[in-house]
Formats: C-alpha cells, sequence, structure tokens
C-alpha cells in the first residue's frame, strides 16, 4: 500500500487519477489531494470516503507521500516537482515541464518500461498526441526500423482543458473564443500550443522530440502538423511511416495486433475503422486503416485514435505508479 499525493486534484485529468485508480484497485493507503486556493475545501470522493482538497503550498510535501502525481500545468511543476523529489517522493508529471531534461524518464510503459529503473525522483508522462503514436510505432521501429514518419494529428477541445469544451458547447454564439483564436464549432485550427519561430507549434515539436526520446532512436526524421478538430475527447492521427525494410501487410497487422495496448480495429468493407467517439473511456490504442503508401518505397500509413484523456494522460500516469510497485522503485 502506498500513500499518494495528488497535485492538480480538481481538474480534469486529476479526477481521472482517481476514478483510473478505483478501476485498477491501485493499492491507496492515504491520499491527499491538493489543488488551488480557489479549490481549497472542496470534497472528493474516492472509494467511498470523502477527502477535502488542500491549498497547495510549500509545506505540502512534507505529509508522509510516496508517490505525487502532477497534473496542474508546467509552472506549478517547475516550482513543486523539486520540493517533493527533494523529501524523498517519487514525483509522475503531466506537464511539459521535465520532459525533456535528460536525467527524467519518458514513459509509456508498453514502450519503455525499464526507462523506470533510470529515475531519479521525477518521471514524466509524456504528451496525449505523443503517448498514442508511439506505442504501434514501438513494434515497426524493433522489426523494419523507422526512417521517417508524417503525423498529422485531429485533436479533441478536452486536450485544451475544460475551456476547450466550454468554446465547442458555445457554438457559434459570442464570445466564441475564449480559449482558441476562433471559433471551434464547425471549424477546424491548425494551431496548438503556441508557436515558435521556425513556424511549428510547440505541441508538434513535443511529437518530434519525444517520440525520439521514448524510442531511444534519434535518426528518425519525424515531421508533424497538429489540429484541433471539434471533438470532444479522443485524438486522432494519421501516421504516413516510411521504413527501412520491406514488408508484407500480413505481417504489419500481425505485429500491431501482437503488441499490447493496442486493438486493431480495420475492417474497411463492414466500414469498420477507429473513431473518437468509440475510443472515449477507454484505454485501449486503437489502430486501422492499415494500408500500404505506393508513393514511395517502404511505405505505410496508419490511423490512430485514443482517448487523449484516459491513455494520453491520467491511466498512463497510473500505469507508471503500477510499474514504480512492480519494479519496487519507490
Ligand atoms: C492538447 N496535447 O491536446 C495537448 C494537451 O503537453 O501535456 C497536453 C499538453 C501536454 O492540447
Amino acid at each position: 500500500m502506498v500513500n499518494i499525493g495528488i497535485v492538480g486534484a480538481t481538474g480534469m485529468v486529476g479526477r481521472n487519477f482517481l476514478k483510473i485508480m478505483e478501476e485498477r484497485n491501485f493499492p491507496v493507503n492515504k491520499l491527499y489531494l491538493f489543488a488551488s486556493s480557489k479549490s481549497k475545501g472542496k470534497t472528493i470522493n474516492f472509494k467511498n470516503k470523502e477527502y477535502i482538497v488542500e491549498e497547495l503550498k510549500e509545506d505540502s510535501f512534507d505529509k508522509p507521500i510516496d508517490i505525487a502525481l502532477f497534473s496542474a500545468g508546467g509552472n506549478i511543476s517547475k516550482k513543486f516537482a523539486p520540493i517533493a523529489k527533494e523529501k524523498g517522493i517519487v514525483v509522475i508529471d503531466n506537464s511539459s515541464a521535465w520532459r525533456m531534461e535528460e536525467w527524467v524518464p519518458l514513459i509509456v510503459p508498453e514502450v519503455n518500461p525499464e526507462a523506470i529503473n533510470k529515475h531519479k525522483g521525477i518521471i514524466s508522462n509524456p504528451n496525449c498526441s505523443t503517448i498514442q503514436s508511439v506505442i504501434p510505432l514501438k513494434p515497426l521501429d524493433d522489426e523494419y526500423g523507422l526512417k521517417r514518419v508524417v503525423f498529422s494529428t485531429y485533436q479533441s477541445v478536452s486536450g485544451s482543458g475544460i475551456g476547450g469544451l466550454k468554446d465547442l458547447e458555445k457554438g457559434l454564439n459570442k464570445p466564441f473564443h475564449e480559449k482558441y483564436p476562433h471559433p471551434i464549432a464547425f471549424n477546424v485550427i491548425p494551431h496548438i500550443d503556441d508557436f515558435l519561430d521556425n513556424g511549428y507549434t510547440k505541441e508538434e515539436i513535443k511529437m518530434i522530440e519525444e517520440t525520439k526520446k521514448i524510442l531511444e532512436n534519434n535518426d528518425i526524421k519525424i515531421t508533424a502538423t497538429t489540429v484541433r478538430v471539434p471533438v470532444k475527447y479522443g485524438h486522432a492521427v494519421s501516421a504516413n511511416i516510411e521504413l527501412k525494410k520491406d514488408f508484407e501487410l500480413k505481417d504489419i497487422f500481425k505485429l500491431l495486433e501482437n503488441f499490447p495496448g493496442i486493438e486493431v480495429l480495420d475492417d474497411p468493407t463492414n466500414n469498420i475503422y477507429p473513431m473518437p467517439i468509440m475510443a472515449e473511456g477507454k484505454d485501449k490504442v486503437y489502430v486501422g486503416r492499415i494500408r500500404r503508401d505506393f508513393s514511395l518505397e517502404n511505405g505505410l500509413n496508419i490511423w490512430i485514435v485514443a482517448d487523449n484523456i484516459r491513455k494520453g494522460a491520467a491511466t498512463n500516469t497510473i500505469q507508471i505508479a503500477e510499474l514504480l510497485l512492480k519494479n519496487r522503485r519507490l
């Protein structure tokens, strides 16, 4: 049994940490919930017991916590994760604050579970669109070698938190764009996170850099275009892949079907392919539209869908916590 602290307990991902720990019967002993002063005093139910939300402060980590799950944004993680780590608490952080630090493992348990053994007190959970993309890429890289990948994403508004859902629900009513610079209802917006000087968005760079780090392969050429679509839950990614070796399509199907965490849904004659509407609330990564890209040698197209709040965030974090317990890395 372990003592768990949750930072950002009232947020969408924070609440899903609790839900998923209940579902998976994670062995929680003591539970401490932290959020901003706005949420202080709220109560949250976990396994039929009410817990009071405390304001996050520097002394919050004086409590006997073994693992702290953070999902309260990059600035909170930058400030408070080192404080928790100094107290001997293992932090699993959902923000982008620590992901690219060389000493911080960036983990998708189906892909690089062994990275847990290198942790030094902070472990990062990758970006949601990266998590679902690296799972099918891993067996392809191991078997054929990835030469180049072109990601095009179709990301749901819940990736932006409650504000994204509100903008979508408002439709075209003014003011329609509190979260986004344009209406998202009846629209698609090719802009996720801030723009950088090179013309890419931060979300695109996350997909490129995090994929290389998780697959431990800096030689893959990767590009990405990330797009917000008017869907509530579930991100979709089209991955156009150039492999180093030739392949038989039936072997690709077998490889993906047998990889942990993947469910292949690919029966075009019966209109079966992954869609956000059926991935919502689930923990699998769904892969379909698997076909050869005839425009290049060893080219392959796949379509990847997953629930961004669950497998893309909360479930992956709880799986990392389970890995910590299994490998006795606390
Ligand atoms: C989105 N992928 O859909 C983002 C949300 O770095 O963890 C997650 C941002 C992150 O807007």
